[in-house]
């Protein structure tokens, strides 16, 4: 068994390697299809040709290695992977430690010499973020044969489609159906990925098991009024459309506090029109983030905005668009695979510790096509999406150990 402390140090290198690969100086940005995102795929398919994977790479620019188990034969596919995108000045660890734990994982495997039974994919998928186009896990979609194909119509932030951006990347969308896994050849699919939350850290331990995944919905909201001069305009005359999206910022937290803790609210990115310090706003576009475990509480919440929204505009004589551009179910996470990983964790000396990901992963998109499930590992103060995240040598060196023993047990869940 490589020991932990060999493979917590060599996960800390791979991640510092991939972590070097921005568009940026300064801090951190790697998005879908750019040539950050080529670079990134390229030295993740060195390693995983170098850990005795096969390298492909799908329509939708998912880098699989496989690894077809030590002995010949068709069976089933255990699937593990996570992404290579990036939030902007974001950390090193989201998305880019799974991936790492696959790699690091099969090596071990193949270096033992074990024939398993089973074969194994590691994926490396280039889209969870949604940080380039206005969708998220689309690549994972693609793997897991739920693809929506008007995802290929939507532009970034330059007016370039993602199936423009494609198309550059050198790929053929009309092989995106083909990118699709056969559910009948598919095991299971299993994430590795920092928590993003203090739970572990409070509780002292290194590892949890995800119970499930949140629910999403992502809405573009915007609040038109009047343009107006800043001086000669009464107050009473104003239709301030960043006025009254101020007081419907606060409705989206006011709803998400009142609901006992079932469901958060974010407005993440606001923009004023024409936005000139001497001109009342005509115009405001803002997002919105809602999560629940609970799919029926984040979508009374959308209701419930919406209905006191345009209550709250027409006072001030304002008019309010919604769009819901992202909408994700929550998924509850395989008990049997949970068990296993829960066992593996036991295993390696540390107590089980179920916990709910209030962030969304590729593994909510795979369970469309697989059971599946998460292993957490303890992040620094629970900070993520920020460049000050952190995961320790230790901490990867046991998450990876742990999903060795995972694959190593997992034959009878591969039948
Ligand atoms: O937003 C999320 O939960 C994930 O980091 N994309
Ligand atoms: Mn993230
Ligand atoms: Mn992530």
């Amino acid at each position: 068994m490589s020991d932990v402390g060999e493979l917590g140090s060599r996960a800390e290198q791979m991640i510092a390697q991939l972590a070097a690969i921005s568009a940026e100086p300064g801090r951190l940005v790697r998005l879908y299809l750019t040539p950050e995102h080529r670079r990134a795929a390229d030295l993740v398919a060195g390693w995983m040709r170098a850990a005795g994977m096969a390298v492909s790479e799908d329509a939708l620019g998912t880098v699989r290695g496989r690894w077809d188990g030590g002995d010949a034969g068709p069976r089933k596919r255990l699937l593990i992977g996570s992404h290579l995108d990036t939030v902007l000045d974001a950390g090193k660890y989201d998305g880019p430690l799974g991936v790492v734990a696959g790699i690091l994982a099969v090596d071990h495997i193949v270096r033992s010499g074990k024939a398993l039974g089973f074969g194994i994919d590691v994926l490396a998928f280039g889209d969870e973020e949604g940080s380039r186009f206005p969708a998220t896990l689309a690549t994972s979609a693609g793997c897991a044969g739920a693809f929506d194909t008007a995802t290929l119509r939507l532009a970034d932030g330059d007016g370039v489609t993602l199936a423009e951006a494609l198309r550059r990347y050198g790929k053929d969308v009309g092989a995106i159906p083909a990118a699709a896994y056969r559910p009948e050849g598919v095991a299971a699919f299993v994430e590795v990925h920092i928590e993003q939350g203090p739970a572990l850290e409070v509780r002292g331990v290194p590892l949890g098991v995800v119970t499930g995944i949140v629910g999403q919905s992502r809405l573009r909201v915007a609040v038109i009024g009047e343009a107006g001069h800043a001086g000669t305009v009464a107050m009473t005359y104003r239709r301030d459309a960043l006025a009254g999206a101020a007081e419907l910022v606060l409705l989206v937290e006011r709803i998400a506090r009142d609901s006992g803790g079932t469901l958060v609210g974010t407005v993440g990115r606001i923009a004023a029109q024409p936005g000139a310090v001497n001109i009342i706003p005509g115009r405001v576009d803002f997002t919105v983030d809602l999560r629940a475990m609970d799919d029926d509480v984040r979508h009374d919440a959308v209701a419930q905005l919406q209905a006191q929204a345009w209550r709250l505009v027409e006072t001030r004589g304002l008019q309010v668009e919604f769009e819901t551009f992202h909408e994700e179910a929550a998924v509850q996470c395989a008990p049997a695979l949970r068990d296993a990983l829960g066992a593996a964790i036991s295993a390696l000396g540390y107590p089980r510790v179920d916990l709910r990901s209030g962030a969304g992963h590729d593994a909510q998109m795979m369970a469309k096509l697989c059971p599946s499930a998460m292993l957490f590992v303890r992040c620094k103060g629970g900070i993520s999406h920020n460049p000050a995240e952190y995961a320790s040598p230790d901490d990867m060196g046991v998450a990876v150990a742990a999903l060795i023993r995972f694959v190593e047990n997992f034959g009878p869940l591969a039948q």
